[in-house]
């Protein structure tokens, strides 16, 4: 079929008229004049729109074992309208498979678009107002080259998140994008349309309510907020299949869960991964790389992991070890470890052509590389020169791949970080009939370029999985949807530029939105050089991103904690330590998300929907449901203004002052202060701060406590497990719950085991109330004894406190 398939309501063309519909178990399949369809109810809140326009079968590769829970489900046929009725949705399918969806008071939530699609036009300066010639086709071909095209209606006040790392800002109205994978290595802006990820999924928000569009196609696609025309916004690929779910909210807490349930979310990572992470291309030879290791100890900044970049290989060759630079690795390893260190290995996708050298002469044998048409080696260059790719789209490259993951970790490498798999190439992109094997089903370059990362993360995840049994540490840079369930990313090449400081919190909040719920960008940036202000500034944004990794670029100024004066390196060691006695917080955020999908990085509309004022803030986000961090992200502020959003009350996290919600406020925030805003009622899990985790054994849990200011009631849950293995799986974990009430001048908190599985306890718990002094204290009926009522009121009580009574 060469027809375009150009969804625009024009009666009669394309699909046409309906001619019959079938309601079977889960779906309703229809037939139109020119095609046929199908509406399968997924949950009754998510809907998948499909149509096998250019391949028969569906391919899917980021849903994987889809768990259907439709749930009743009805169909109906009146006034040439298909109706489907779900528990949460109405939706309407007439001629042209024109969809509408309706919640059932049968308010309308999303409607494909009637009229026809019309980009605006670009004005040039020739005699008849057009651009040049060369530009002008350009664009004509990108429209072109779209053959499938969907149009919604796009109503005022909508606005749009999402798309993983986008560079720009967090709501995406008005701009276009296009999903292929793209190592681009001029600094970030916001004109840049890829990215290294390609996540074809949005969270539209309309008035207060929130749905979500996934359009699963690993073609190029393109999508279009409005910025071609105000009327309607768009998605569109150059082939595969239609085949979109629409996520129903209304808040978009439940997109975002939805997501997730269709694409993974991302598993819980061991403890150690939320610690600081240094690295930098690249520490190396062996001298190098323990004077680092020995400077965080000397300088009391607590440091958990140190990376291993390109330099480490013999030549660039993946899974070797240079003999120069490191004569002895697996005895290095083994001494970093003692010191408390995890080291983590880059693994680029391109193999050496280099007959004798084991990876290649493995990969040519087994017909393991992507090949050209007729079927021989396709070879690019990469580091290594002449390289091979491997064929990850083959399940039979990827379990070799896994294989190779042992090389690795048995010899102590902890974690293992993916780069260059978007897949870059010096030589020139991958043509288009580069061949894969996509499981058995023969494709080119065009269907696998956007999942050759994921499929890569998914063969390393599995492989360190087998060997370790230990809950594997991946990080790639190139993604599709679904790569969360195997690997953190990074948002790659950034600059040390204040304005890429800017721009990392719209990234890592899209990311979040997107699923990927373990990001982080570069702190101190990549490229260039960075200062001592930015780095300060950005370590404070660091110490609240999943991954937090200062890494730089080969020839770039130092930027270790250490590498500037005095001042830097203590605010560097200010916010890593409050970011390891936040570890059990972070850790807590990362095992509800297994389960939510909610990320840890916040836009602040996901807990403040009802506040329309927080829809398009950039520059703060929530960290978790507790803490809201208003960064300072521009060279030479020493005050911002922070937007507190309404429904709550807030409690400066330095000064321990109240604000009401609803309100900006200008907060001085000289260097070494970074804007901390707890909510009301609020309780945040506290460890010591150590050198890395694991150097002291946790026998008690710090409770810091911000009361209500007012009457109110609030629940946190905190959740306790090895923070390593996979035991937590068959039940071996404690959960706890804390409760904090407060009515008049009474406080009462109660503490309850709610699950005790998991051997190792704590001992104690050590409460901090903040910003009250009682005149009377109670633990369990009994006088309890008070630690500090300087200005901060704090107690401790053995395991077995049931209930604490406060009075002032
Ligand atoms: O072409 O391995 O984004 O983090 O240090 C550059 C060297 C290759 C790009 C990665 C960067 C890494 C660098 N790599």
């Amino acid at each position: 079929m060469n027809q375009k398939f150009q969804l625009k309501g024009l009666q009669g063309f394309m699909f046409g008229k309906i001619k019959f519909y079938e309601k079977k178990s889960n779906d309703v399949s229809i037939e139109f004049e020119n095609g046929r369809a199908s509406v399968d109810i997924i949950t009754p809140s998510i809907i998948n729109f499909f149509s096998p326009l250019y391949t028969e079968r569906r391919a899917s590769k980021a849903v994987e074992n889809l768990k259907r829970m439709p749930g009743k489900i009805t169909v109906d046929f009146i006034d040439g309208q298909v109706l489907v009725y779900t528990e949460k949705l109405k939706v309407s399918i007439t001629d042209n498979f024109m969809v509408d969806i309706f919640d059932l008071n049968g308010k309308r939530i999303c409607s494909d678009y009637r009229g026809e699609d019309k980009p605006f036009v670009r004005r040039g300066n020739d005699d008849d107002g057009n651009i040049a010639a060369e530009e002008g086709h350009q664009l004509e071909e990108e429209r072109k080259s779209q053959k499938i095209k969907i149009l919604k209606q796009l109503n005022p006040g909508s606005y749009f998140y999402g798309l993983g790392d986008r560079t720009g800002h967090l709501n995406k109205l008005g701009y276009h994008y296009k999903m292929w994978n793209t190592d681009n290595p001029n600094p970030h802006v916001e004109s840049f349309e890829t990215m290294y990820k390609s996540i074809p999924f949005f969270v539209a928000l309309e008035k207060k309510t929130a749905y979500g569009i996934f359009f699963d196609n690993s073609y190029e696609t393109v999508f279009d907020f409005g910025k071609e025309n105000s009327n309607y916004y768009s998605f569109s690929a150059v082939d595969g299949n239609l085949d979109y779910y629409f996520i129903y909210g209304p808040s978009a807490k439940e997109v975002i869960f939805g997501y997730t349930l269709l694409t993974g979310t991302t598993p819980l990572p061991q403890l150690w991964t939320l610690g600081y992470q240094q690295s930098r291309w690249s520490y190396a030879p062996e001298k190098r790389l323990q004077e680092i290791a020995n400077n965080f100890r000397k300088k009391d900044i607590p440091c958990d992991v140190l990376y291993l970049d390109i330099d480490y290989m013999d030549g660039y060759r993946v899974f070797t070890w240079d003999q120069q630079k490191f004569p002895n690795h697996e005895k290095m390893l083994d001494r970093l470890k003692g010191q408390g260190y995890k080291i983590v290995t880059i693994i680029d996708p391109g193999v050496k052509k280099d007959k004798g050298y084991s990876i290649y002469d493995q990969g040519l044998k087994n017909n393991y590389f992507a090949t050209d048409r007729d079927g021989i080696p396709y070879v690019n260059r990469v580091w290594p020169g002449k390289a091979l790719y491997p064929d990850f789209s083959n399940q039979a490259v990827r379990h070799w791949w896994a294989e190779n993951q042992k090389i690795l970790v048995n010899h102590g490498v902890a974690g293992v970080w993916n780069d260059m798999n978007e897949p870059a190439s010096f030589d020139g992109p991958l043509p288009d009939d580069v061949q894969f094997n996509n499981d058995g089903r023969l494709t080119d370059h065009r269907e696998i370029h956007n999942v050759y990362g994921h499929y890569m993360s998914k063969a390393t995840y599995e492989g360190i999985k087998t060997a370790t049994n230990k809950r594997p540490f991946v990080i790639t840079r190139a993604s599709y949807a679904g790569t969360q369930k195997y690997a953190t990313v990074w948002t790659g090449d950034n600059q040390s530029l204040w304005e890429h400081l800017r721009m990392s919190l719209p990234m890592l909040m899209n990311l979040g939105i997107s699923g990927f719920a373990f990001c982080g960008t570069d702190v101190g940036g990549f490229g260039f050089d960075c200062t001592p202000e930015l780095l300060s500034r950005w370590v404070q944004v660091g110490a609240f991103t999943a991954l937090f990794r200062n890494h730089s670029s080969a020839s770039m100024r130092d930027q270790e904690p250490w590498a500037f004066d005095e001042k830097t390196e203590s605010i560097n060691r200010k916010y890593i330590k409050l970011r390891y006695r936040l570890l059990p917080y972070f850790y807590d955020i990362m095992h509800d998300e297994e389960t939510t999908g909610l990320p840890m990085i916040r836009p602040l509309l996901l807990d403040y929907q009802n506040d329309e004022n927080v829809y398009g803030i950039n520059d703060e986000f929530m960290s978790g449901s507790n803490i809201l961090v208003a960064p300072v992200v521009e060279q030479g502020k020493t005050a911002r203004m922070v937007y507190l959003p309404k429904g709550n009350r807030w409690i400066d996290y330095w000064t321990k002052a109240v604000f009401d919600g609803g309100q900006y406020i200008v907060k001085n925030a000289p260097l070494d202060v970074c804007p901390i805003y707890v909510k009301e009622g609020g309780i945040i899990p506290m460890y010591p701060a150590q050198n890395y985790v694991g150097e002291k054994k946790i026998s008690q849990l710090t409770l810091d406590i911000y009361p209500f200011t007012g009457k109110g009631e609030s629940c946190y849950e905190h959740y306790q497990d090895d923070g390593e293995s996979f035991d937590y799986r068959s039940g071996s974990y404690n959960l706890y719950d804390f409760i904090l009430k407060r009515s008049g001048n009474l406080i009462e908190i109660n503490i309850s085991k709610t699950r005790e599985a998991y051997g190792e306890k704590y001992q104690s718990f050590k409460f901090i109330i903040n910003g009250i002094k009682p005149l009377e204290f109670l633990v369990d009926g009994q006088t309890g004894k008070i630690e500090n009522d300087d200005d901060q009121f704090s107690f401790t009580v053995s395991n077995t406190a049931k209930k604490i009574d406060l009075k002032f």
